[in-house]
């Protein structure tokens, strides 16, 4: 219990706010419900959201839990500790209030890194996150001998404080971590990467700079810095020492221009670990199931962070029999010849842009959804580059279309704009000739008109089974 306990002990009236209501929030007051409650009789604990809803299922019958929501959800907020939720901004007026009135701000990340006795492995970056960390904890299954267990989760859609009670220090745990996790909080871990920084949730960061300080928050405590040297923006962020990874430049290259330091590389199509002077050939590139450079490189981020730690023929074994995450660039089906392709976790332009690179013929591309605030212009040069159809639909359909007029799109590339998500995809199968791909990689998230990415695949699975 560790610090929490410490601070809400020693207090006379101990109150904690949790702010939101969603999968953070629920995974802290179980963590309370669990943990604190049953020995801190009189803790009280007030859960918090802005929006106007009844009590969640998951917070009733605990009477020492208060419900407080809509417009005046923070209006009375004098709790000792808050908790928030990754999606709340720290510096709303009534948090800052709060907490220059004395309060402790922290998050359920922050519990879980704090009182985390297992090797922390931490991944953030604008794309790839998912499918690294995945990939990480592949690899350390593959290392596992049954003497210990391997965690997954932080942005990647689990909580792992209902966890905690159990890890051990011979327990691993991979976490995604997202600049709404960063923002205020410097995790201690084993081994940290950044992958690349592109433009991603400009609706909630104030600017680039301040997005790009959130995620460099990852590197302070970690053991091992692991960055991409293909990505400026990233290595610009790398300090001597720290583990480069690079598909494009050689060892020697690497070295010459950025002084001697561990390296992740490609030697003759042989994806290597490199270190003073030495080279360690670790599999061939060919050999990676996933398809396209930018799933080699969140592999060589996952050797980065595991070098040491991991034999290299482990990191073999694991990312070799890696298969992916589910809705990126995954097979549901073919009809009449049309290959039907779900990479709806595909929720940002540098992302789609992969998808399309690694993505064979000039497939019908759906794009579309909710608006993070980022440029759409190197979206549309990649449509214009590499798809043979545009089907656009959700929120931000418009504002793709202008980036698309903007950059001269070709007549030849045909464009349809949908409002049905549904139709979209009736619609995109019938303009894709037999041979070719069907794909949705939306480039934007999914909360215009969906829970979350999950549930758009789902539709658009279930759309693409019924088609004729
Ligand atoms: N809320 C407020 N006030 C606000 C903002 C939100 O009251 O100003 C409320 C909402 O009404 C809602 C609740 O807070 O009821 C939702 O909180 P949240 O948006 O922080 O989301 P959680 O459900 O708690 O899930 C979060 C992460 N979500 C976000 O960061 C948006 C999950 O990542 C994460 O897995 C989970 O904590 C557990 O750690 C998801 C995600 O979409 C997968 N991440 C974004 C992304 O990858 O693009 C960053």
């Amino acid at each position: 219990m560790g610090v929490l306990w410490q601070t809400l002990k020693d207090v006379k009236k101990p109150r904690v706010a949790i702010l939101g209501a969603g999968l953070s929030g629920k995974a802290v007051l179980d963590y309370l419900s669990q943990t604190i409650a049953p020995v801190l009789s009189d803790l009280r604990v007030s859960l918090r959201d802005e929006k106007d809803r009844p009590c969640p299922d998951w917070a009733k019958n605990r009477p020492w839990v208060e419900w407080r929501c809509g417009e005046n959800w923070l209006s009375d907020l004098s709790e000792t500790i808050l908790f928030r939720s990754p999606g709340i901004r720290p510096d709303l007026p009534e948090l800052t209030r709060a907490t220059k009135a004395g309060a402790v701000m922290t998050s359920e990340i922050a519990l879980l890194c704090r009182n985390c006795p297992s090797r922390i492995y931490a991944v953030t970056g604008s794309d790839g996150k998912t499918t690294t960390s995945a990939m990480t904890h592949a690899v350390l299954q593959a290392a596992c001998d049954g003497t210990h267990r391997v965690y997954l989760g932080g942005n990647i859609g689990r909580s792992l404080l209902c966890d905690l009670p159990h890890m051990t220090a011979c327990d691993r745990v991979v976490l995604e971590l997202s600049s709404f996790q960063l923002c205020d909080f410097y995790p201690h871990t084993r081994a940290a990467a950044v992958l690349n920084l592109t433009e991603n949730h400009l609706n909630w960061h104030t600017s680039m700079e301040e997005y790009r300080q959130a995620k460099a928050h990852i590197l302070p405590h970690a053991k091992r810095r692991v960055l991409s040297a293909d990505d400026p923006a990233t290595l610009s962020m790398a300090q001597p020492g720290d583990c480069l990874f690079s598909t494009e430049m050689p060892p020697d290259a690497l070295w010459q221009q950025y002084g001697r330091r561990p390296l992740v590389c490609l030697c003759e199509g042989t994806v290597c670990l490199c270190e003073n002077g030495e080279t360690t050939p670790v599999f061939a590139a060919k050999d990676l199931p996933l398809p396209g450079v930018h799933h080699l490189r969140d592999a060589m981020a996952a050797m980065g962070l595991l070098w040491g730690d991991v034999s290299p023929e482990v990191m073999r074994a694991g990312l070799l029999s890696f298969h992916g995450v589910p809705h990126r660039m995954q097979k549901v089906t073919t009809v009449g010849g049309v290959v039907c392709v779900d990479s709806s976790i595909d929720t940002t332009p540098a992302r789609t842009a992969a998808t399309l690179a690694a993505t064979p013929g000039r497939p019908t591309v759906i794009c579309g959804g909710s608006d993070k605030g980022v440029s759409y212009l190197p979206l549309a040069r990649a449509l214009i580059a590499r798809a043979g159809c545009v089907v656009l639909t959700g929120q931000t359909r418009d504002a793709i279309r202008r980036a698309l007029t903007e950059e001269n799109c070709p007549p030849e590339l045909p464009v349809v704009v949908c409002e049905d998500f549904e139709e979209a995809v009736r619609v995109a199968f019938s303009l894709t000739p037999p041979g070719e791909t069907l794909l949705l990689s939306p480039a934007c998230a999914s909360f215009d008109r969906f829970e979350d990415y999950r549930a758009r695949s789902r539709l658009f699975c279930e759309t693409v089974r019924r088609l004729p």
